[in-house]
């Protein structure tokens, strides 16, 4: 996104913000540290406005992780919230309606909906927007608006903004990283930011349950086309443990051995259901893998979902993968 059209779409937004009063503001399903930093970090800007809002996800319950982050204990699930569309809405760290969820049909017109995001362009749900695919965040997107407005965070805020550049850029590890985030990063942290609180806030933050699942799926990993892909499965039985399981940290271990490429992490999430997450190093492009099975997202982290014939899906995962790494191949040669 070129600078010029970045500002004109911040003057954009900041009349959108302006101009509405009683905005939702929402995010993706299963939302993660960039989507709650995204969403509070809006909400307190609206706060400072004085401006009604509600933060509503489809998640059932807000995320007991984030409950360090101002505004966590206003957050509800799409089922607390009145069932009619808002005057005006927010969707943050998030491409297409239908990753709203449930919160999709709280929408107003598209006239009345802004979009704050860094994933490939899929759905025109909104009027206003910023998408910026170079972004590593949502936040860093809305860090670089609160700029062009010359809002300079306080310790809250930056907290929040910190709180998703880090957790989308893998601790400045992820192949998104650039210059922007650390200068963004020098920044939140002069303004107040702990590096270690919120890195052991969202990172090293399990209960016990969880970390003993991720030990059991670690210990069952498979490894296919010569050790260049990894998978890890669970199945129900191990998935049904109830709200307090937290297995995403398995998505990144796809990727944790040496000469791993491309990693998979698949969970049965209901009978026959399953859900995957995809991680690459740099040589696979997953957010391809992941949109030719229905799914999206970025080239290093993407997901997508099936039905039924777990080895069938799993094996048809596993050639496309193959499919790019010889690609790859034959042009190095
Ligand atoms: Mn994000």
């Amino acid at each position: 996104m070129k600078i010029s059209e970045k500002q004109a779409a911040f003057k954009e937004v900041l009349s959108f913000l302006k101009e509405n009063d009683h905005f939702l503001i929402t995010t993706h399903v299963n939302a993660d540290g960039d989507a709650y930093g995204a969403a509070l970090a809006i909400a307190y800007y609206l706060d400072g406005l004085e401006k009604q809002y509600q933060v509503v996800l489809h998640d059932a319950h807000p995320d007991e992780k984030y409950r360090f982050l101002w505004g966590w204990d206003s957050v509800l699930g799409n089922s607390a919230a009145p069932q009619k569309p808002y005057q005006a809405a927010i969707a943050v760290d998030v491409s297409s309606r239908q990753r709203l969820g449930d919160v999709s049909a709280l929408l107003p017109l598209r006239e009345k909906c802004l979009k704050i995001d860094h994933h490939p362009f899929e759905d025109d749900f909104a009027s206003v927007n910023i998408v910026d695919t170079g972004a590593s965040s949502t936040c860093q997107l809305i860090f670089e608006l609160l700029e062009f407005a010359n809002v300079v965070p306080d310790e809250e805020l930056a907290t929040l903004l910190y709180t998703g550049l880090i957790y989308d850029n893998g601790r400045f590890s992820n192949t998104n990283t650039t210059t922007e985030d650390f200068r963004i990063a020098r920044l939140l942290v002069s303004y107040g930011v702990q590096p270690n609180r919120v890195a052991n806030q969202v990172f090293s933050n399990h209960n016990v349950l969880s970390i003993n699942t991720i030990g059991y799926a670690l210990s069952n990993l498979q490894l296919y086309l010569d050790n260049k892909v990894c998978l890890i499965y669970l199945p129900l039985e191990y998935m049904n443990a109830g709200p307090e399981l937290d297995v995403d940290p398995l998505a990144d271990y796809s990727i944790a051995i040496r000469g791993v490429e491309a990693g998979l992490f698949v969970r049965e999430v209901s009978p026959d259901f399953y859900k995957v997450s995809l991680r690459s190093r740099g040589t696979v492009n997953v957010g391809r893998v992941a949109t030719a099975f229905g799914g999206g997202g970025h080239d290093h982290a993407a997901g997508c979902r099936f039905s039924g014939q777990l080895d069938k899906h799993i094996n048809a995962i596993v050639s496309a993968i193959d499919g790019q790494l010889s690609e790859k191949g034959r042009k190095k040669s």
